[in-house]
């Protein structure tokens, strides 16, 4: 199991740490995903219907089953950031950064003053006030911020980008990569594959992990052999359809009159 306090650290280290995201906005969803084994959690703001309200409650239920839980954001709002980190995320994965500019202001919005400019509150994160002290201290030190590169701006610009100091993880989105390059299936699987590379090469030039999605288990070996350390896995959702296609097969298989 891995402590909240060391998953920065490990992250940035280049660790291989295995999560996946919580698109199911229920706090059981959250530890059952957690109790499973699963080393972190993403809850995707983004993508699924997770209101703000829930986010702490999601946060609280992964604490719960101590499993570090980092929020992906909805956009670059300082906003939205401040919000994830006061209600006690380990830290933010932040979509779509396509520029230096971009990640810069990623940074600042993640960091305390003087590495950036996040506003301090007394939110659940600081111990609702009785330990503002004590969380500005160390939460320079122990909030993980991953950028995610997922544009064809932001491959372009990929050595700035994994360059910016304070980034922890530059994260690849090879779906939303596939869709700004025009590369999708089969005829645009060499395309994407030479632009995750690319963004695989400029992360080592810059010293920085690398993270990349996929939608399912089968291809870890092929992450450690890319030099991917940090891989988020397919959804609570993913991994529920996943397992329940599969009994609904054997449910076909086994029928009345099946061969
Ligand atoms: C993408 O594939 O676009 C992602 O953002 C995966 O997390
Ligand atoms: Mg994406």
């Amino acid at each position: 199991m891995i402590s909240m306090r060391d998953f920065r650290a490990r992250a940035r280290a280049g660790e291989r740490l295995c999560g996946t995201f919580i698109g199911i906005p229920h706090p059981v969803a959250v530890e059952v995903t957690a109790r499973a084994g699963v080393e972190f959690l993403c809850l995707d703001w983004e993508h699924a219907q997770i209101s703000r309200g829930r986010i702490e409650d999601l946060l609280r239920a992964a604490e719960v089953a101590a499993c570090p839980a980092i929020v992906r954001v909805p956009g670059h709002g300082p906003e939205a950031i401040a919000a994830a980190l006061d209600a006690g995320a380990a830290g933010v994965l932040v979509p779509r950064v396509s520029t230096e500019a971009e990640a810069r202001a990623a940074v600042a919005a993640v960091r305390y003053p003087p590495l950036g400019a996040r506003g301090a509150g007394p939110g659940r994160a600081a111990g609702y006030g009785y330990d503002i002290a004590a969380y500005l201290a160390r939460a320079n030190d122990e909030i993980l911020l991953a950028v995610q590169v997922e544009t064809a701006e932001g491959l372009a610009n990929i050595d700035a980008i994994a360059a910016v100091e304070g980034i922890d993880v530059v994260f690849i989105g090879p779906g939303d990569l596939s869709v700004s390059l025009g590369a999708f299936g089969p005829e645009g699987k060499a395309t994407l594959d030479a632009a995750i590379a690319r963004i695989l090469q400029g992360c080592r030039a810059a010293g920085r992990a690398a993270g990349l999605f996929y939608p399912d288990a089968s291809r870890l070996a092929e992450a450690r052999a890319l030099g991917v350390s940090f891989l988020i896995v397919g959804s609570d959702a993913m991994f529920l359809g996943a397992a329940l296609r599969s009994y609904a097969a054997e449910i076909a298989a086994t029928a009345d009159g099946a061969e």
